[in-house]
């Protein structure tokens, strides 16, 4: 067996277990038992083992003095589908983020109720496979700790993210932007879900009101405008089925770098 089936194997049993340690957590609060405490340090060494025994690294991160004076925005910079400019016209108050698929508890959360959770601040390089890379901050939460929020349910495997721009209309119909990334990536302590870049409101260009970050990989993989996290156990019944929108026209879906 090779070692990223083992590595995939472990992560997911991890994951599973990880549900209902959580749970543990979550009664630590209200109930400081013995057992409880054992339990969320047991949750805790997973997380650590997870990220050592998958050799996890940690893409570079930046100082402030490396901020690139201009980070271009690419691809679409104006989702123009009637929902978003509603939600664009109501500075996304209405907007929220729908978390289903192969979860034990559906959410749908607000960018308050995101801004609420525990915030991770990263300052990193983007590289476009169109030959530009910039440096940027990103401050957002963790996706991991969303679908912590969720619980993963059996067979979930990616992590779908559907967005709210249609790129083009070509191939099936829909040009609708999507990506997708294993739950080794979904867990990364740098995957976050950000909502403010370079100390800002995330700028409709780049994005808002939230966007993946997944820093290592290439900049298409970073989803913007992100409506819905569908957890499947496959993404052949997808756009073309290929995990995303520029894998579906011929992009790696895996874009290690
Ligand atoms: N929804 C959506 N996400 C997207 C894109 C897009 O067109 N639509 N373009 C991708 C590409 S190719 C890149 S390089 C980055 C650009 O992010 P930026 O506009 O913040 O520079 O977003 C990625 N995510
Ligand atoms: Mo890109």
């Amino acid at each position: 067996m090779s070692i990223d089936l083992t590595r995939r194997r472990f992560l997911i049993g991890g994951t599973l277990a990880s549900t209902s340690l959580l749970a543990g957590c979550d009664a630590l609060v209200e109930n400081k038992s013995i057992d409880n405490v054992l339990q969320a340090g047991e949750w805790l060494s997973l997380k650590a083992q997870r990220l050592l025994l998958s050799g996890q690294q940690l893409a570079r991160e930046y100082t402030e003095a490396d901020l690139s004076p201009v980070f271009k925005a690419n691809g679409t910079q104006l989702p123009e589908t009637d929902e978003y400019k509603r939600l664009m016209d109501g500075q996304f108050a209405d907007w929220r983020l729908i978390v289903d698929g192969r979860v034990r508890t559906p959410l749908s959360l607000s960018l308050a109720d995101l801004k609420a959770m525990p915030a991770r601040t990263q300052i990193t390089r983007h590289d476009c496979v169109e030959g530009w890379s910039a440096i940027g901050k990103w401050t957002g939460v963790q996706l991991g700790a969303v679908l912590e929020k969720a619980g993963l349910a059996p067979g979930a495997r990616y992590a779908v993210f559907h967005c709210a721009d249609d790129y083009e209309q070509s191939l099936d119909g829909s040009g609708r932007y999507y990506e997708s990334i294993d739950l080794v990536d979904a867990w990364h302590p740098q995957t976050i879900l950000s909502y403010s870049m370079n100390g800002r409101d995330l700028e409709i260009a780049h994005g808002a009101p939230l966007r993946l970050r997944v820093e290592r990989q290439l900049g298409y993989k970073h989803a913007k405008y992100l409506m819905r996290i569908e957890l499947v156990d496959s993404f052949a019944h997808i756009g073309s089925g290929r995990g995303g929108f520029w894998e579906d026209r011929g992009y790696q879906w895996y874009a290690g770098i």
